[in-house]
């Protein structure tokens, strides 16, 4: 599988309150594309994450975590011209915590297309895309459309997750414009319901996804948080599955795990219902720690959670 998309510093309070009196915080990671290569790994696929990072001590430790943990980065360029962006995230007890970014004319917003990314994503068996790399730059739109060309090119499925940013964008008809158009050109479609419907413009869940479904994408998952998620595939089916109950500390990274979670199941070849409960059990352990990767699960994990919940 092959991701692309920025990566950035992340530090994450360690005490609760607001930001702004924080006075020490734990060096992390974010970035939504290399959370979801990151759970490929850890689930015992090859995975691929593709970008920049400035030459300075965030882009070296980024690009050491992502080697340490199998992640493949020999499409990452070390830009000598940038910084790595780097964001705060606060500390809270439970629910969305207060993120600030650091992160204009950052490195990872300068990807630009290659040839050499083309060859690598034509490369893979599967090309996950995010909403993110378009809000950051014209050159790194410009690498999303090459790269998805680049994959359909090759027969490979791409899957897409909206993550809307509003704050990176400037304004917001743009943003759902831009991110709807990249939507229709992917096989499968991953948004949040509420996403969905600001895409869409559509209310009702079944809308939404037939609004996709209509324009040749393949499959659209829609992601109710704490209500679960529904799969709508083009022949028709429709599937369904709960949230598996955690002690959730940090919703960040939950959809990305479970892109992870839905990724991996494709790529061992798994149906929709059983592909739904991988990516949901991937997503509820990805909330059950304050980093956006620290609870991704290994595959012996993953199992051992199925195995418990199906027992109970
Ligand atoms: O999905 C988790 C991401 O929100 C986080 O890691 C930051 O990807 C991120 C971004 O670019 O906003």
């Amino acid at each position: 599988m092959v991701t692309f998309g920025e990566v950035m510093g992340m530090l994450v309070a360690a005490d609760a309150g607001p930001l702004a009196d924080v006075t020490h915080y734990t060096r992390s990671l974010a970035g939504a594309e290399i959370n979801v290569a990151t759970g490929l790994v850890r689930l015992g696929h090859t995975a691929g994450w593709v970008g920049r990072v400035g030459d300075d001590p965030l882009g070296t430790h980024a690009l050491a975590a992502l080697r340490a943990e199998g992640v493949d980065t020999g499409q990452v360029t070390v830009d000598p011209e940038a910084r790595t962006g780097f964001q705060l995230k606060s500390r809270v007890a439970e629910g969305d915590p207060e993120v600030v970014y650091f992160r204009k004319h950052s490195a990872g917003s300068r990807l630009a297309p290659s040839e050499a990314a083309d060859a690598y994503v034509r490369d893979a068996r599967h090309l996950h895309v995010t909403g993110i790399p378009a809000a950051l730059s014209a050159t790194a739109r410009a690498f999303t459309h090459r790269a998805m060309d680049a994959a359909r090119d090759a027969g490979s499925t791409v899957s897409f997750d909206p993550n809307l940013r509003p704050a990176l964008w400037p304004d917001r008809a743009e943003m759902v414009r831009t991110v709807d158009d990249l939507a229709a050109r992917a096989d499968w479609v991953l948004p949040g319901l509420s996403e969905g419907r600001l895409l869409t413009g559509a209310r009702e869940p079944a809308d939404v996804a037939h609004r996709y479904l209509e324009r040749g994408v393949r499959r659209v998952v829609l992601k109710d948080g704490a209500r679960g998620a529904t799969l709508y595939d083009a022949s028709g089916g429709t599937w369904t599955q709960p949230v598996f109950p955690v002690r959730a500390v940090d919703t960040v990274g939950a959809g990305d795990g479970f892109a992870a979670g839905l990724i991996s199941a494709h790529l061992d070849g798994l149906g929709p219902q059983e592909s739904l409960a991988r990516a949901a059990a991937v997503g509820a352990l990805a909330t059950t720690s304050h980093g956006d990767r620290d609870g991704l699960p290994t595959r012996e994990r993953l199992e051992a959670f199925l195995r418990a919940r199906a027992a109970a």
